[in-house]
């Protein structure tokens, strides 16, 4: 679908009662208060919303209160805003929440505005000019200078085609949303629609959905069906990054789901609580402590967080930290989202900030490297910040942590990672998922898996090599297995480890043993292989060799590795030869006399007794050769 109209989400600012609900009528035709409360008080309580097309831009507006007691709620509906209005009554100018609204649209990154001068009706000139200066003084060096100032009456009608135009003029210049990102739709409200079911709605805030796609809801990560789209009041096959949208899912009760909850791509996105932010506090707030309370408002989502500051006590009014937050509720975020943050009581917006890294570490004092990574999360490129990923983690960094992170797309992380693997010092170890590590920490595996496979010979000389599952344990839980597996492959092709099947060894040793070895490990073996499926104890095998136990032990211990012999249970050991013959005349069994078959039928089929027939039997069954039904096994 090629659709050259631009969507943007146009956002109201402003004190009460300066008549910004009453502008988006004007403007729209749509009074945007909702609730019954809202029309009987005449003011607005949560957030309202209308929709105009004209002159080829789709405009979504989001009418929010302007009450002091309700700025949270203005927090859920200004995030996700392209444009800001704000509006500002001539006959009363910059008042608290004119000033609050402002800065939390600053702080979430709004780039551009318009400026509405309201009730214009009620002001005379000199009051108009009185107030165009006030407003000039106020927006001064900020994203909103030089911003149109559109004198309005919604009353007379006054100025409305100038607004139109301002904003038409704003929205061309506003930079559109990416609809090339992973969908993620922050949700607003959520209720039932008779015969539909439920509907969720938000500012589409990054990427597109289409109908008949399956989308995640966080934080309950359950995955639900989109059965209709509508934007703009109509219905839609697909609807994209900047519209207001409303979503109809399948699957789940409308109370199941919240303000606050986000729907988004299926896979791409991870709760977190603790998150490592770039946080900026406010000019007019009291000094911020380490380790304070704030309330934490991230797109629709308000939660309270716990302020911890990098290598500071206290962030003085103005200045900005780096810091981590710890949330009370699960957010999804990733790097670059904005955040606003308000004292914890009296309830004021003190600052906000930028997401750096959403899945953070444990904040730790020994973590001296974490201002320096921080940094590169700012303000580096996808190369620098790629390869301070991988080198910060032990593990190295794999595809999916990466755009769980940053929430780029597949092509931006593979072209970053070819970039950084032409580099030095970062190696790719797979491909396939993709997984990044510094070559400094390749290099201290590629030194410890031969001295490990050193020590195994040193301390079991009877024995080929060792297990990869062993040498792999042995390198503790801070190797990926891909890691693992390329350092091995890396070894082998050097010659310095030779691979056996399942086994690793040193190149160049060969276990010899010595004849008296050889002809006591050949004894066990006729022993066992004579028995048939009515084996002898091993301690009656070894006791017959003529030789010390612990080193009778030790032969019989490479015969189970070699899987010459195989333990059953505790007390039994056969031979592999017995056991094949048994699966075979198994399956002859089943093939003549059906499927299921008792103990006492086992042990006529097979000729032992009870002491053999039971532990072979539950070893069959976790074989999955055969299933226990009852007093009868099922044969598989
Ligand atoms: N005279 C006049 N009154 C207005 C104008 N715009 C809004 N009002 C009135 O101002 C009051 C508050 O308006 P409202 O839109 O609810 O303000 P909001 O709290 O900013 O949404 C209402 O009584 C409106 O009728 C205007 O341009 N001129
Ligand atoms: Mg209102």
């Amino acid at each position: 679908m090629s659709d050259s109209r631009k969507s943007v989400i146009v956002g109201t600012a402003g004190h009460i009662d300066h008549g910004k609900s009453t502008l988006i009528e004007a403007l729209t035709g749509t009074h945007p208060d909702r609730l019954e409360e809202e029309k009987r008080r005449g003011i607005t309580i949560d957030l309202g919303f209308a929709f105009l097309e004209e002159d080829g831009v789709r405009y979504g507006f989001v009418d929010v209160p302007g009450h002091e007691r309700f700025v949270k709620n203005m927090l859920a509906g200004a995030s996700g805003i392209d444009l800001v209005l704000l509006v500002i009554a001539a006959d009363e100018v910059i008042k608290p929440q004119t000033r609050e609204h402002f800065e939390i649209c600053r702080l979430l990154g709004v780039q551009r505005g318009v400026i509405a001068l309201t009730k214009c009706d009620l002001a005379d000139n000199d009051t108009r000019e009185l107030a165009r200066l006030e407003i000039e003084e106020f927006v001064k060096g900020t994203f909103l200078a030089g911003a149109p100032i559109v004198e309005v009456s919604a009353k007379t009608q006054q100025g409305l085609s100038d607004l139109k135009a301002a904003l038409r003029a704003a929205a061309e210049a506003a930079a559109a949303k990416d609809t090339k990102r992973y969908f993620r739709l922050p949700i607003d409200r959520s209720f039932a629609v008779k015969g539909f079911g439920t509907v969720v709605t938000g500012t589409l805030f990054s990427g597109q959905v289409s109908v008949g796609d399956e989308v995640e809801l966080f934080p309950a990560r359950k995955l639900l069906r989109v059965r209709g789209l509508q934007t703009g009041g109509k219905s839609v096959e697909r609807a994209e990054a900047g519209q207001r949208t409303a979503v109809n899912v399948a699957g789940i009760e409308h109370t199941a789901i919240q303000r606050g909850m986000v729907l988004s791509a299926k896979g791409r996105l991870r709760a977190t609580r603790r998150l490592d932010v770039r946080l900026e506090l406010l000019p007019g707030a009291p000094p911020l402590k380490n380790r304070v309370r704030v309330h934490f408002h991230a797109g629709t989502l308000e939660t309270i967080g716990e302020v911890h500051l990098l290598g500071s006590r206290e962030l003085a009014p103005r200045g900005k930290a780096f810091a981590q937050l710890r949330l009370q509720d699960d957010a999804v975020l990733v790097r670059g989202d904005r955040f606003i943050v308000r004292q914890f009581s009296p309830v004021v917006t003190i600052g906000g900030g930028t997401v750096l890294d959403p899945l953070a570490r444990r904040f730790s004092a020994k973590d001296t490297a974490r201002a320096e990574f921080l940094e590169k999360l700012e303000s580096g490129t996808r190369e620098e910040i790629l390869r301070a990923m991988a080198e910060r983690n032990l593990l190295g960094i794999a595809a999916e942590e990466i755009i769980v992170r940053t929430g780029w797309v597949a092509a931006e992380l593979a072209a970053a990672a070819k970039t950084v693997a032409q580099q030095r010092g970062i190696r790719v170890v797979s491909n396939e998922p993709l997984i990044l590590l510094s070559e400094t920490r390749f290099s201290e595996i590629l030194k410890q898996l031969p001295a490990r496979v050193e020590r195994f010979h040193k301390e079991n000389p009877l024995l080929q090599g060792i297990t990869r599952e062993e040498l792999k344990a042995s390198l503790g839980r801070r190797v990926r297995p891909e890691t693992f597996a390329a350092a091995l492959q890396m070894l082998t092709e050097q010659k310095k480890l030779v691979t056996q099947g399942e086994f690793v060894k040193k190149a160049g040793t060969e276990i010899t043993l010595t004849t008296e070895e050889i002809r006591a490990k050949d004894q066990i073996v006729q022993a066992f292989a004579k028995a048939g499926l009515a084996v002898p104890s091993a301690n009656d095998v070894l006791a017959q060799l003529k030789m010390e136990k612990a080193h009778a032990e030790k032969l019989l211990q490479i015969l189970l590795r070699e899987k010459v012999l195989v333990r059953v249970s505790t007390e039994l050991i056969f031979h592999q030869e017995a056991l094949a013959r048994l699966s075979a005349l198994l399956a002859q069994y089943k093939k003549t006399k059906g499927e299921r078959i008792g103990v006492p039928a086992f042990k006529e089929l097979t000729g032992i007794t009870r002491k053999y027939a039971i532990p072979l039997l539950e070893h069959l069954d976790r074989q999955r050769l055969t299933r226990r039904a009852g007093d009868e096994r099922v044969i598989l």
